[in-house]
């Protein structure tokens, strides 16, 4: 129930409201207020009905000021919710402060022991004039293989179980497979600069392998390449040799035993004499597979336009993966691919 609108019961309702105004401190208290003193349900809105019954001269009077007081409130309510609003802003400013500057313990990131074992060997390597190459790890048939004098159905393709990405072509150019050695590169980089060339070729290799502590499938390699004239065993023997002993930080010594690999002639293995401590503290040492190796094979020469005869060379093939389980002690490969940071941090 509203009571009648008269002048001096507006100017009450203007005393009663600046009285309460005055003491609203929330935007709640203001929306209960506002809706109040000039919302529909407000005494104001009858008041606006009430005039219309009334004479000309009491509209007169009583009409402008209904609409002044009207105005007044609207505006100081508005006034009002800013006021509120821009300090509820500050306020939550204040308890959100970010201090950039205050700084936090690093977590400091590494290079992976793969990363940091292959640059120490490309440093090593390219301080003896070699150059880095690389190439593609989908491969055709023909530069994973048959240039390799490896040709379909020759039984030395058992040794690399090869995931095929494509074989229905008769054409080994036409197939693609995930090159299951870096030897790729060596008929890349011959057929790309001819001779003489010196390179290693480090990178991933796959092979569809039952993966267990010591095999995954799919592992680092490093190949070396060297053709020029007069290139002999010797040479493949001081360089390996020299990059083993950089690599373990001491002399290393290696020994060299006859291998089979249908891309050199003679093929050889590579063992490394591997120095340790027994369970019981004693000194002990054993022969341990390095890698393959040999003179490169007269085919793979002319298949790379490279002509055998007035040029010869070594090549070798040795697993980055493994040397760098030797080097740190790790026992099982399938960690060097884990991302598991407890094992990365030890680096
Ligand atoms: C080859 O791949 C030849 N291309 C190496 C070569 C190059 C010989 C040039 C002659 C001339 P092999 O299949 O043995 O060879 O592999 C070379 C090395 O890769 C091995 O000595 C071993 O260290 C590593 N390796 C082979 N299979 C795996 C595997 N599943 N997981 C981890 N490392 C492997």
């Amino acid at each position: 129930m509203t009571e009648n609108v008269t002048p001096e019961r507006l100017s009450q309702v203007h005393e009663q409201a600046l009285s309460d105004f005055s003491s609203i401190d929330s935007l709640e208290s203001l929306q209960v207020f506002t809706a109040k003193v000039v919302g529909k349900k407000s005494s104001l809105g009858s008041w606006f009905k009430e005039l219309k019954a009334l004479d000309v001269e009491a509209k007169k009077e009583l009409g402008p000021k209904l609409q002044q007081f009207k105005t007044y409130w609207e505006q100081a309510c508005v006034a009002k919710q800013n006021e509120l609003e821009a300090a509820a802003l500050n306020q939550k400013l204040k308890s959100d402060f970010i201090d950039v500057t205050q700084s936090y313990p690093a977590q400091k990131g590494a290079l992976h022991p793969l990363s940091q074992v292959q640059r120490h060997i490309e440093t090593i390597f390219t301080g003896m004039g070699f150059e880095i190459a690389d190439g593609p790890e989908v491969e055709t048939e023909w530069h994973n293989f048959d240039a390799l004098n490896v040709p379909a159905n020759h039984p030395a393709r058992d040794m690399q179980d090869t995931f095929f990405v494509s074989s229905a072509h008769e054409d080994s150019h036409q197939n693609s497979v995930l090159r299951t050695q870096t030897s790729n590169i060596q008929i890349r980089k011959m057929l790309e600069k001819g001779a003489p060339v010196r390179i290693i070729a480090p990178g991933r290799v796959y092979r569809n392998e039952d993966v267990d502590a010591t095999h995954d499938a799919m592992f680092y390699q490093v190949e070396g390449l060297v053709v020029d004239k007069d290139i002999s065993v010797s040479h493949l023997k001081g360089t390996l040799e020299t990059m083993l002993s950089a690599v373990f930080s001491k002399p290393m010594k290696i020994r060299i035993r006859p291998g089979y690999f249908p891309f050199v002639e003679p093929g050889l293995e590579v063992d490394i004499w591997w120095e340790y401590t027994d369970k019981n503290g004693e000194e002990k040492g054993r022969w341990l597979e390095f890698c393959g190796a040999g003179m490169v094979h007269p085919n793979v020469l002319r298949n790379s336009g490279v002509d055998p005869e007035e040029f010869s060379g070594f090549a070798f093939g040795f697993g980055l993966t493994r040397l760098v389980m030797m080097k740190y002690g790790i026992e099982d490969i399938r960690l060097l691919s884990s991302n598991k940071r407890e094992f990365l941090q030890q680096f």
